[in-house]
């Protein structure tokens, strides 16, 4: 038996913008917010004298039904660095060990940086129209090499749930820099 929220929902991307309509929750993440995920503090100490920098934004909604509960996000990474290290998201990896995600690039170029526990590592050059499977266990975070804007799309179960501090911690086996103009990974100790 349906209930009032067993019904479709259909949202329109505005392939201009990026921006989704109708869009219930859109969450900045500024400098300040992700200030530990840079490598240099200095450099992000300097810059946030100046401006609390706008890193991205992601507009994301929850569907949820009677029986099933699944969620889109759309990211927006805005283009730059900190001391040469390329804007990227704050990356997580899901609470629940059986919990995969589908990101889909619709715009820009980068790397999507996909890390285990156990000390497997990949770096997934990304331009529009990448499409990968994200499988459970993989702590994921995604760069914006470009000098525009990178969006993506993330799929995902609303029950998945994110673990920062995990990243927080441990941070990712490479990060990537601006070296002469062009991205270099770096391997972390
Ligand atoms: C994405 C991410 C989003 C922002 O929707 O949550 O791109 O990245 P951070 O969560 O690492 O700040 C996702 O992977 N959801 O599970
Ligand atoms: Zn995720």
């Amino acid at each position: 038996m349906l209930t009032e929220i067993d019904f479709p929902i259909t949202l329109a991307l505005d392939p201009e913008s990026d921006i989704f309509d109708p869009c219930p929750q859109v969450t900045p993440r500024y400098l300040s917010d992700l200030k530990m995920m840079f490598k240099d503090q200095q450099a992000v100490d300097e810059i946030l004298k100046e401006e609390n920098r706008l890193i991205y934004e992601i507009r994301y909604y929850p569907f949820r039904t009677s029986k099933s509960d699944m969620a889109l996000a759309v990211t927006r990474i805005f283009p730059g660095n900190i001391g040469g290290e390329y804007h990227m998201t704050k990356g997580h990896k899901h609470e629940r060990d059986d919990q995969p995600e589908v990101y889909y690039c619709v715009k820009g170029e980068g790397f999507l940086l996909l890390d285990t526990l156990e000390g497997e590592f990949q770096a997934i050059p990304w331009r529009a129209g990448t499409i990968t499977h994200i499988p459970p266990m993989w702590a994921h975070r995604v760069i914006n090499t470009g000098t525009d804007l990178l969006v993506f799309i993330g799929v995902f179960h609303l029950s998945a749930g994110h673990d920062y501090e995990i990243v927080a911690q441990k941070g990712f086996s490479y990060r990537v820099y601006a070296v002469d103009g062009k991205p270099a990974l770096i391997r972390q100790t």
